[in-house]
């Protein structure tokens, strides 16, 4: 009998569904080095000269032998790839969209909240509360959860927030709360993530790491699930620690503090290795700690679906937990298909790999990333 913590008269909350939507385009590390190679070579012809004086420090080339070896990454969808992998515009490219149609990133989300609704068994007006979460906005306000509640035709209220990597399990957090308090019966949460537009795909270090994608979940009482298959939401344990190491410094601020779209800073930056050893501890020992208040081992977990940053990261973080390695069964990884998506990563990997989960399995959800922050949900299976 596991300890939940709970009286027997605590709502239990339910994930009753999940939906994906993968993004049309996608690039193989060879086409992505390829263009940034070329782009590489012209840089360096340019400032021959400058180069020569040592004015200039040459760039060096990317290599997709290095980025499959050093993150797990093979290939990554985008929205628009035209752009990505001309050498001479190295930036995805979007038609501006009317504003009496849906913004792009509404577009994914409307897709990915259909396919959760129809595995949830529920109408769009069964939504009362939309929590739109992911590492990034196209605007400002409206709130974007606002525009696709318009366009899906739910109920109540809705929300934007972020949380860097771990925007879906704070927003999943969020949700369940707000089910167990009675303030919403039916959550949806997005996690819309167009992260090749906050990439500097001229940055060696940086370009590969990401792709796009979006995934949705639904979140309601056990006790109005009618779904096939729903997963409840034991715990969810947050953690927040500031941190440097990973940060985009784009905002409303950029232009009266001199600062340029095209500036380095409004681009993803993160010192990777540091991120790698600091990280990794702190979700050890959330997890750990999180499931001895549980009285469960890491072992009682048939499944551990973790962000998708970087295999060599994941696979510690599993061996670490289990006291050996993890089976492709019990720690699935997406990053060779999809790459890094941000928040939307380990929400993949638990809408993709449901297979051989019984009634009674139990299994984790943990994001981890940019703030340092550190979502940990354990689930089990209805
Ligand atoms: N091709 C060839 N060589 C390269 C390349 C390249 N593309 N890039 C670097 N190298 C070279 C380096 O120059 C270095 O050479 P040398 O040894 O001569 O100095 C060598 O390869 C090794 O470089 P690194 O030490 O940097 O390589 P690592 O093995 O550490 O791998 C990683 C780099 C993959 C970045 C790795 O450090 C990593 O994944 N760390 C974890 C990062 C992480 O988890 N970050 C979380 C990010 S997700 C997040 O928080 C979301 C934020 C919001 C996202 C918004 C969307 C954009």
């Amino acid at each position: 009998m596991i300890n939940t913590g709970k009286s027997s008269t605590e709502q239990q909350v339910v994930i009753s569904g999940s939906g994906l939507f993968t993004p049309p385009d996608i690039i193989s590390n060879d086409e992505l080095v390829e263009s940034f190679n070329a782009y590489v070579d012209k840089f360096n012809q340019q400032h021959e000269a400058e180069i020569e004086a040592g004015t200039v420090t040459a760039k060096a080339h990317s290599s997709s032998e290095f980025i499959e070896k050093a993150s797990g990454i093979k290939n990554r969808f985008v929205m628009s790839k035209a752009g990505i992998v001309d050498p001479n515009i190295m930036q995805p490219i979007f038609e501006p969209i009317p504003q009496d149609q849906p913004s792009i990133t509404v577009q994914m989300a409307l897709t990915a909240a259909k396919d959760a609704l129809a595995m949830a068994n529920k109408q769009a007006a069964d939504i009362d509360l939309i929590i739109f979460a992911a590492s990034g906005f196209q605007r400002a306000y409206p709130a974007m959860a606002i525009e696709l509640q318009h366009y899906l035709g739910a109920q109540g209220h809705a929300y934007d927030m972020s949380v860097a990597c771990s925007s879906a399990t704070f927003a999943i957090s969020n949700a369940a709360d707000a089910v167990k308090s009675g303030s919403s019966k039916v959550v949806l949460v997005v996690n819309p993530e167009i992260c090749s537009a906050q990439l500097n795909f001229k940055d060696r270090d940086s370009h590969f790491i990401f792709g796009d994608v979006c995934t949705a979940v639904i979140i309601e009482s056990k006790t109005t699930a009618n779904s096939a298959q729903c997963y409840e939401i034991l715990d969810s344990t947050l953690f927040t620690q500031y941190s440097n190491n990973i940060r985009n410094e784009l905002g409303y601020l950029t232009r009266s503090e001199g600062g340029a779209l095209e500036a380095e800073a409004s681009f993803f930056i993160q010192h990777g290795r540091k991120v790698f050893k600091e990280v990794l501890p702190a979700v050890h020992g959330l997890i750990t700690e999180q499931l001895a208040r549980f009285d469960l081992q890491a072992t009682d977990l048939k499944r551990l679906w973790l962000h998708q940053a970087n295999i060599n990261m994941n696979n510690y973080l599993a061996k670490k937990l289990l006291g050996r390695d993890a089976t492709e069964e019990e720690a699935p990884i997406i990053l060779d298909d999809y790459a890094n998506t941000a928040s939307a990563g380990s929400i993949i990997a638990f809408h993709l790999h449901q297979d051989g989960m019984e009634s009674d399995d139990l299994a984790l959800i943990c994001s981890f990333g940019a703030g340092y922050s550190i979502g940990s949900l354990i689930l089990k299976r209805c």
